[in-house]
């Protein structure tokens, strides 16, 4: 089963979204195996976000994730990756469907709420910026034979 990172970033954790935002993928089926509060610092959150560098955003989007705790999570199941991207919407919300986390609570690009891998590559790579291998526990939800046939 696919692995991807999803990160509740901090204007979701200010506004009380933690909760909203897991039951969502809970709910779905998806498989929470590794979580944790935390605080970015400057060099994590510059790798993390190395793809944008160059981006006029980029020192905006550092500072912003870096103001206050996020909540990193790895989640497992099936297209995983493509799945939770899907339940995110558009990185602009305005622009994503009403029912997607992006769509129904933000308004701004740069206050989006969630971040999540948009590749398998990407997911391996972001797990691993975050987690250690003990950190990641693959349980057996016992309502698996439920959601997969
Ligand atoms: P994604 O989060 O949907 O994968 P990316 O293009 O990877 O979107 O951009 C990373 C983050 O950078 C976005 O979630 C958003 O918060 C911020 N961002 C992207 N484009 C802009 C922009 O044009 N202005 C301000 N912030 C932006
Ligand atoms: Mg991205």
């Amino acid at each position: 089963m696919e692995r991807t990172f999803l990160a509740i970033k901090p204007d979701g954790v200010q506004r009380g979204l933690i909760g909203k935002v897991i039951s969502r993928l809970e709910e779905k089926g998806f498989k929470l195996i590794a979580m944790k509060l935390m605080y970015l610092t400057n060099e994590l959150a510059e790798k993390h976000y190395g793809e944008h560098k160059s981006k006029p955003f980029f020192n905006g989007l550092v500072g912003f994730i870096t103001s206050g705790p996020i909540v990193a999570m790895v989640w497992q199941g099936k297209d995983a990756v493509s799945a939770v991207r899907k339940m995110m919407g558009k990185t602009n919300p305005l622009e994503a469907e009403i029912g997607t986390i992006r769509g129904d609570f933000a308004i701004d690009i740069g206050r989006n709420v969630v971040h999540g891998s948009d590749s398998s590559e990407s997911a391996k790579r972001e797990i691993s910026i975050f987690f250690t291998e003990k950190e990641i526990i693959d349980w057996k939800p016992e309502i698996q034979k439920w959601l997969y046939e």
